[in-house]
């Protein structure tokens, strides 16, 4: 079965088609041109559906007719007031890059005096199936923060967050121990009970 992801971050990609392996994960570049999606949901779980069915409806259009999946995500810090979460992408700005959004942060722990801070990321998973039904799941990892980059593995802010239960970041753990604690994975554990049980 086929499912055309609707995201154009690479590290969800290599994640999303390494735990969906019995599926055939594409993402929707290999069909249609990138193109923005307005992320003004006030959650997660908005934003997924937001961006699941505009991929969903853009494919239409062309007269493809294929289940998409969307994964919306982020990170919530103590320290920030359980900041950025939804806005992790644009933390240092609207066309941040991840490299930019990570410095922010350092900076700011650093200026806050903080050596390290409770932290979680959540993930929304939103699935349109091919009768245009919405399906959502979620998950989380718990842990922290340091204001220090260390490896890597992973991609966004991995190389400075500590899962509760490890002493490394994630930048430093290998994939198998992310994939142990992921917030994605946990929501597509769900995901897939869903995924096979529609057609
Ligand atoms: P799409 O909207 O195209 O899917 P995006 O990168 O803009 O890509 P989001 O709006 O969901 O995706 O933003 C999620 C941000 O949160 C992402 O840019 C990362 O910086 C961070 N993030 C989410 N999951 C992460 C993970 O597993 N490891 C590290 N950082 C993560």
């Amino acid at each position: 079965m086929k499912i055309v992801l609707a995201t154009s971050n690479r590290g969800k990609i290599r994640e999303i088609q390494r735990f969906l392996k019995e599926f055939e994960i594409v993402p929707y570049s290999e069909y249609i041109p990138p193109f923005e999606i307005p992320e003004n949901g006030k959650t997660f779980q908005e934003n997924a559906i937001i961006k699941a069915k505009s991929v969903f409806e853009k494919l239409q259009q062309k007269g493809i007719s294929e289940i998409v999946l969307a994964d919306d995500s982020g990170i919530s810090v103590e320290a920030l007031g359980w900041k950025p979460n939804i806005c992790s992408a644009r933390y240092a700005g609207e066309n941040a890059s991840s490299e930019d959004n990570l410095e922010k942060m350092i900076q700011e722990l650093k200026s806050l005096g903080a050596t390290s801070s409770k932290a979680y990321y959540t993930a929304s998973i939103a699935i349109v199936d091919k009768n245009s039904n919405i399906w959502t799941t979620h998950g989380w990892m718990y842990g922290k923060v340091i204001p220090e980059k260390r490896g890597n593995n992973g991609f966004g802010y991995d190389p400075i967050f500590i899962p509760d239960g490890e002493n490394e970041t994630l930048g430093v753990l290998p994939n198998d121990i992310k994939e142990k604690y992921s917030h994605r994975v946990k929501a597509l554990k769900l995901a897939k009970i869903v995924l096979r049980n529609i057609d």
